[in-house]
Order: structure tokens, then C-alpha cells, then sequence
């Protein structure tokens, strides 16, 4: 079982809103389908929010959750951050499916619940169905009911990370729109392997972060997943054959986030 995470920054341009990059998500579907024949394994993919969930999320300040005086305006932030991952979540499956996967879209809020941001419900039988049946799921960071404040977003980040772990994957893989993690963004050196020993050493920017939390608080993420026995590797989608790579286990530039 292999989870792919194909980050927002990747499928989309951030610096205009809604902006699906269409050629990269062709390229890196015909990259899954030749990764999947080659290997045999089953994959999970899930995606981020880019220039579609976030752009919303943040005019409405979803992840703030809902406020007795806000409640209708959180509503209208709710169904409008819905409608553009399901946009997002189509062109990524389409292309999917035009590179002869046999991809289904799973609409994450009508799985998981969060309490007070984190998964308290999330029903991944479906997914195991699905892939029982010989389909490939296709989740996405989504807008989630919280049964503390009333919604939150849930990040792909996160579903992939707890995906990982339910169904112990062999390999877990994030494409993102740089090489990896760099020591700085001033000397952009990368750093081929972060442990918990080099991670205070990573100069983390500030600015890069969006509603779902810092690339600082991502890596921390990964670095507890690797603590539970399941490695993860940070690699550049925009690069033509590292996605191909990274997903059937071949070396390749990009940063693997592992235990000492
Ligand atoms: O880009 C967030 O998912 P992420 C999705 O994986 C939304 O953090 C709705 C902003």
C-alpha cells in the first residue's frame, strides 16, 4: 500500500486564486498509472487545497470555527469552501481517469468528523472497500463538522498521515512544488534526511504557511509518523519522473523524513 500526498502548491498556481496547474496534474496521473502497473501496489491519493480551499477557507476563517454571532456567514464559507475542493477534487480525478486509472472521488467531510481539530471519526472502510474492488480512492483536505467548533478544515496532510497508518503503508510519499525541505530559504540547500536530530537546525520560514498550519508543523507531523515505524519522502512533483520515482521506491532528490 503506498499513500500519495499531491500538495496544493503542486497542483495548483497559490498566486492566482483558482488556478489549476492542468498540464503538471496530466503529467503526474500519467506519472501514478505507469508507477502502479510498474509495481503492482495499491495507492491511495489524497490532495491539497492550493488556490481553491484555502483562498475560501481563509476569507471566511473556517478553521476558527463557528461563533454564536457568525454562524450564518460560517455557513456560506462552509458550502463555498465545499464546492471549490469539489471543483479541484474533479480535475484531479478526471485526469486520473483519462491516464487509465480507475480512480473514485471520496469526499472527505462525509467521513470524518474532527474534535477540536483533530480525527475523531473517519470511516475508512469505504476506502478499504474501494480498494478491495480494485479502485483507486482519491481524498482531499476538506472542510470537516468538529464536535467542538463546529467545523474546521481537516488537512490532506493529516488524512494521509492517518491513512498511512490504518493501513500500515509500505511507502508514503508527498509531492510538493520544491525539491524538498531546504536548511534555509536564503542558501536553499537541501536537506536529504530530517530527523528528529537535524529538525531545530531547519531554518523554517514564517511566511510559508496557509490555514492548515506551517511547513514547520507538517514536518513535525511526519516526524511522529516515522517514531510509529513509517517513513515518508518530500519530493518535487514539477520535476517530470520523481513522483514515478519516490512511488516505486527508487532513489531519488527529495527529503526522506525518518527516525535516527
Ligand atoms: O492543502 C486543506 O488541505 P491541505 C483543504 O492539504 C482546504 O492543507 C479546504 C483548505
Amino acid at each position: 500500500m503506498i499513500v500519495l500526498k499531491l500538495g496544493g502548491s503542486l497542483i495548483t498556481d497559490k498566486s492566482k486564486d483558482f488556478f489549476p496547474r492542468k498540464d503538471v496534474i496530466k503529467r503526474l496521473a500519467r506519472e501514478i498509472k505507469e508507477a502502479i502497473k510498474e509495481s503492482g501496489e495499491k495507492v491511495i491519493i489524497v490532495h491539497g487545497g492550493g488556490s481553491f480551499g484555502h483562498v475560501v477557507a481563509k476569507k471566511y476563517g473556517i478553521k476558527e470555527g463557528i461563533k454564536s454571532h457568525d454562524a450564518e456567514y460560517k455557513a456560506e464559507g462552509i458550502a463555498k469552501t465545499r464546492i471549490a475542493m469539489h471543483v479541484l477534487n474533479e480535475i484531479v480525478t478526471d485526469a486520473l481517469i483519462g491516464a487509465g486509472i480507475n480512480a473514485v472521488s471520496v469526499q472527505t467531510s462525509c467521513l470524518a468528523m474532527c474534535m477540536n481539530d483533530e480525527i475523531y471519526v473517519f470511516n475508512s472502510e469505504f476506502i478499504r472497500k474501494f480498494l478491495e474492488i480494485g479502485l483507486i480512492p482519491v481524498l482531499y483536505g476538506d472542510v470537516v463538522l468538529d464536535m467542538k467548533k463546529g467545523v474546521t478544515i481537516l488537512s490532506g496532510d493529516d488524512i494521509a498521515c492517518y491513512l498511512a497508518r490504518i493501513f500500515k503503508a509500505k511507502r508514503i510519499v508527498f509531492a510538493i512544488d520544491k525539491d524538498g525541505v531546504f536548511e534555509s530559504m536564503e542558501n536553499k540547500r537541501l536537506v536529504e534526511v530530517i530527523t528528529k536530530e537535524n529538525f531545530e537546525k531547519i531554518e523554517f520560514k514564517d511566511s510559508e504557511h496557509d490555514v492548515t498550519g506551517s511547513l514547520k508543523a507538517k514536518i513535525e507531523k511526519l516526524l511522529k509518523l516515522a517514531e510509529d515505524g513509517y517513513e515518508s519522502i518530500i519530493v518535487n512533483g514539477l520535476v517530470e519522473g520523481r513522483v514515478k520515482k519516490a512511488v516505486l521506491g527508487e532513489k531519488v532528490t527529495g527529503t526522506l523524513i525518518k527516525v535516527p
